[in-house]
């Protein structure tokens, strides 16, 4: 007997069949077991299946859990100033070169008593887990030492074991220089620092499934995110890498030749970065909110991704300065709105595809025999509704079978 039936649904599997993207089935009924699906298909199908307990949904439509695969909710503080000077004309480099962004979260959050940190920061997580998702990465780099990158991390994981949802922390120490860091061999201490002491660091207290690096002008060029990666691969981590947002620096294509993971953000990327990427599977992250929140103009190459068949992943990129977002349905409502992604993408965007972006695709993401019984129950009346509505909100969440 399994532990659940729930019946009286209709399912968006997100396994992919031909002429179905999003692998539907109406009229459904999922098996769980243990804290993982054990069988989807018509309710007719299942009828003969008995569980201690049933629940009947009333129509409503079931999708995986939503998967947020590139956020930065571990900070202190916040940085409402820089909407004000940002509304008055100020650059993201403006700021940046004034002492504000990144460097600013990075006093207050070396500042915070790490339970300060965690209480902050369940604040927002409860806000995403309220949108339906189930799975979270967190990036470090508002540490930008090895203490307070721990540290964080260290903060990522205390909020994991505290709630229903699971966190996927990423170490992503090459996120800015440090204030005191801005001459060559300051800059070369640093690097050395990252390579040499943080990722072996967060490796040997496996506190960091990844690690990730901020490609730009005014944070890393491509050689010192090599050498990044090349500690990086020595630790036994996988990469991801904050790429042609603001510039194109080739950074994709460098992150595919390390076989990354994603590649984030990509409004500047060229055909030469979307080939790299499709060769390797690197997935295409597309954030939304930082993309609205500095008002660029310049969109990520949608059309090139589906033509060069780079899998496109959705996420908030929830920050204190580029992306103060809490919504993962306004992040795909905006991936459609802004970026022209149809909303079956957008679906894609935070299930299978986010999960592929964190290597996670054989646990979560799609709802399958063995996948984890992470879910979102909605109370609409077509699928197309999710990426449609702005703040809308699931009736149910379940984590690991359980109601949440
Ligand atoms: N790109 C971004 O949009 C965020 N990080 C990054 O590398 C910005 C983070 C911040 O401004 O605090
Ligand atoms: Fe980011």
């Amino acid at each position: 007997m399994w532990d659940r039936l729930l019946t009286d649904c209709h399912v968006a599997t997100m396994v992919a069949r031909p002429g179905d993207p999003l692998g539907i089935v109406r009229n459904a009924a999922i098996g769980i077991d243990g804290g993982r699906i054990v069988r989807v298909g018509s309710r007719t199908e299942l009828a003969g299946f008995q569980a201690k307990e049933v629940t009947a949904l009333g129509g409503a439509w079931v999708t995986p859990g939503l998967v947020d695969c590139h956020t930065h909710l571990v900070f202190a503080g916040t940085r409402a100033n820089e909407h004000a000077m940002r509304r008055a004309g100020a650059t993201y480099q403006q700021i940046a070169e004034a002492g504000g962004g990144i460097v600013s979260t990075v006093a207050a959050t070396r500042a915070a008593k790490p339970d300060a940190l965690v209480d902050q920061s369940r604040r927002r997580l409860h806000a995403l887990m309220k949108g339906g998702v189930t799975t979270v990465e967190i990036k470090s780099g508002y540490g930008l030492d090895t203490a307070t990158e721990l540290k964080m991390l260290e903060a990522a994981r205390a909020l994991g074991e505290g709630e229903k949802v699971r966190i996927v922390p990423t170490l992503l120490a090459a996120h800015a220089l440090p204030a005191d860091a801005r001459d060559d061999q300051a800059r070369e201490a640093f690097l050395k620092m990252i390579c040499e002491e943080m990722i072996p660091a967060a490796a040997k207290a496996k506190l960091a499934t990844s690690v990730d690096a901020f490609c730009e002008t005014i944070a890393f060029t491509r050689e010192e995110v090599e050498r990044v990666f090349t500690s990086a691969r020595a630790n036994g981590f996988p990469v991801r890498l904050h790429a042609e947002q603001l510039s194109n620096q080739h950074g994709a294509a460098l992150a595919a030749s390390y076989k990354a993971l994603s590649a984030d953000h990509l409004e500047h990327l060229d055909q030469l970065g979307a080939r790299a990427m499709a060769a390797t599977g690197t997935v295409a992250v597309l954030l939304p909110g930082a993309f609205y929140a500095l008002n660029e103009q310049k969109k990520p190459p949608v059309d090139l991704l589906r033509k060069e068949g780079v899998a496109i992943a959705i996420a908030t990129d929830c920050n204190p300065g580029t992306s103060p977002l809490l919504s993962p349905q306004l992040a795909m409502n905006m991936a459609c709105t802004l970026f022209g992604l149809t909303p079956e993408e957008a679906l894609m965007g935070m299930t299978v595809n986010a999960a592929r972006a964190l290597g996670l695709a054989h646990e979560v993401g799609t709802l399958a025999p063995g996948k984890a019984a992470d879910l979102a129950v909605w109370r609409i009346e077509e699928l197309a509704e999710l990426g449609y509505w702005v703040g809308l909100s699931p009736e149910r969440r379940m984590y690991a079978g359980l109601d949440s």
